[in-house]
């Protein structure tokens, strides 16, 4: 699926983020920036162990929630990854949605800073981190469309969500932004 806001386009694809050739993939972290399961294991799976090497060596304190760092891409096809660290969901009275929206306009910045004109996200803290899925679609895509809107170089983000009730969400709220 594929909406145009302006010159930009956001697109979503059923996948594996870690298999996508665009310039920047996003890699849902943790604030220690130690790897994992998911999102992250795929990525660190497919990059190599120069990522690791690199994130340690720049980030020794990693990362809090609601903010992204940048490193290398290591063996992936992409130019950049940037390690988000989304909120873990603990009931949504913890400034939740704040921190989802905070990391992905984060990655957005890093992906106009380093000039790529793509970018591909997971649902951010919807798989071990457990933020509700429609709740996540909703302010993952509204965050998106809000910077898309606001500035005038042309920009791909794709939404690359692994299994179809994730992409049914993210679909849903999408196929909502196409009239408003
Ligand atoms: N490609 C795309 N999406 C995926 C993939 C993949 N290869 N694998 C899983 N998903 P998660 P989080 C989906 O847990 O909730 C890690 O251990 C998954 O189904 O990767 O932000 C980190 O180290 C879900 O919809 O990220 C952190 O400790 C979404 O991606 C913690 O998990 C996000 O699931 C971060 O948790």
């Amino acid at each position: 699926m594929k909406v145009q806001f302006d010159s930009s386009r956001v697109e979503l694809v059923q996948g594996d983020i870690s298999l996508q050739v665009i310039d920047a993939i996003v890699n849902a972290a943790n604030p220690q920036l130690a790897g994992g399961g998911g999102v992250d294991g795929a990525i660190h799976r497919g990059a190599g162990p120069s990522v690791m090497e690199e994130t340690r060596a720049r980030y020794p304190l990693g990362c809090p929630p609601g903010d992204a760092v940048v490193s290398g891409a290591g063996m992936l096809p992409a130019k950049y990854l940037f390690h988000a660290v989304g909120p873990v969901w603990r009931g949504g009275q913890q400034r939740e949605t704040e921190l989802l929206r905070s990391c992905i306009r984060r990655c957005l910045e890093l992906a106009l800073k380093h000039n790529c004109t793509g970018i591909a996200f997971p649902a951010i803290s919807t798989g071990a981190y457990r933020f509700p899925v429609d709740l996540a679609a909703e302010n993952s895509i509204d965050e998106v469309v809000l910077f898309l809107r606001g500035q005038s170089s042309p920009m791909l983000v794709r939404f690359v969500l692994f299994d179809a009730g994730t992409y049914g969400a993210f679909a849903r709220v999408l196929e909502s932004f196409v009239d408003r």
